[in-house]
């Protein structure tokens, strides 16, 4: 019998620097939802890519973050933590010549990490220059001992092929841990809800209300093939509402169309979407709401 790899890489870094569109490029899938803007991941999404022996289980986390102290925000913190705990291998990412001290605050919480850790320096293709990507990694691999340092760019798949190898390298003997086929542990009904809220980030520019959660209502065969899916958008004041609707409800339209495009292109499927957008005062800062909304609340010891 042939020996197998496989196991548990958790990608971790500030907002922003590019952890769920690196996924999607290794996976070869858009298995997480990524945007301009920071916070935007809040779950521990798994992306999963098979290569004959070897099996590299990618883990998505919320961006760690120091502004903010709602229980949201605290779960977003707790999830990346326990994701790092629970990892045969941590990718750490951090853009390439910005160094902010969310990126220092990352590193204080890789002190306890005992596993392989790699630094992964994104987004090089916004760097002209590539002379003066060399301080940089050079001082950022200096702030911790690294097993690998990979510069790369996800979004023009340059170098992705090095820290394949780099991670195939540490990954431990194991048997296949899920099916080769499948590229992501999340269901039809959490993409749904994501690509919605996906598309609701594109669409609001600064007044974006971070507290959003969108979730399936239901979801019912139609008689002409399609399916018919509503979805409520839960925001957490009443002035958050009249932003998300827009004027005479063109945003909410907007929103929807684009959404029905992105769910029908992930599914195969015609569909029929239906959005609405309620209130529910302060559940970001709820703990039970958050749980009632689908967020998994790390265990509080
Ligand atoms: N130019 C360039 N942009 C990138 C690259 N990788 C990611 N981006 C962009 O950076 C932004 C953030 O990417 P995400 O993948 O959503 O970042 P994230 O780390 O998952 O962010 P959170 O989920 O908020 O923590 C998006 O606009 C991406 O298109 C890259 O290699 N080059
Ligand atoms: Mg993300």
């Amino acid at each position: 019998m042939s020996e197998t790899r496989a196991g548990f890489i958790a990608v971790v870094g500030r907002p922003n620097v590019g952890k769920s569109t690196l996924i999607n490029a290794l996976v070869g899938a858009r298995v997480s939802i990524t945007t301009p803007k920071p916070q935007t991941t809040r779950h521990r999404i798994l992306g999963i890519r098979t290569e004959d022996s070897v099996q590299m289980i990618f883990v998505d986390t919320p961006g760690i973050h120091t502004g903010g102290k709602s229980a949201m925000n605290r779960m977003l913190n707790q999830t990346a933590g326990d994701s790092m705990r629970d990892a045969d291998c941590v990718l750490w990412l951090v853009q390439s010549n910005r160094w902010t001290d969310e990126d220092a605050a990352v590193l204080e919480r890789l002190r306890t990490v005992r596993c392989p850790v790699g630094l992964i320096v994104t987004k090089v293709d916004l760097v002209k220059d590539k002379a003066e990507l060399m301080p940089f990694i050079a001082k950022t691999g200096s702030r911790r001992a690294f097993d690998f340092v990979v510069p790369l760019s996800a979004t023009k798949g340059n170098n992705l092929d090095a820290l394949l190898a780099e991670v195939t390298r540490v990954l431990p003997e194991s048997p296949l841990l899920f099916e080769s086929e499948q590229v992501t542990d999340r269901g039809e009904h959490f993409r749904m809800a994501e690509l919605i809220r996906e598309r609701l980030f594109m669409s609001l520019d600064q007044e974006l209300p971070y507290a959003i959660t969108v979730e399936i209502e239901s979801d019912e065969p139609m008689e002409d093939g399609r399916r018919h899916v509503s979805a409520v958008i839960w925001v957490a004041r009443d002035s958050h509402k009249g932003i998300v609707i827009g004027k005479q409800g063109a945003r909410l339209k907007q929103v929807g169309s684009e959404a029905r495009r992105a769910i029908q292109a992930d599914l195969g499927q015609g569909l029929h979407l239906q959005l609405w957008c309620r209130v529910k005062r302060g559940w970001a800062d709820d703990e039970r709401a958050l749980a009632s909304l689908g967020f998994d609340l790390p265990d509080q010891g």
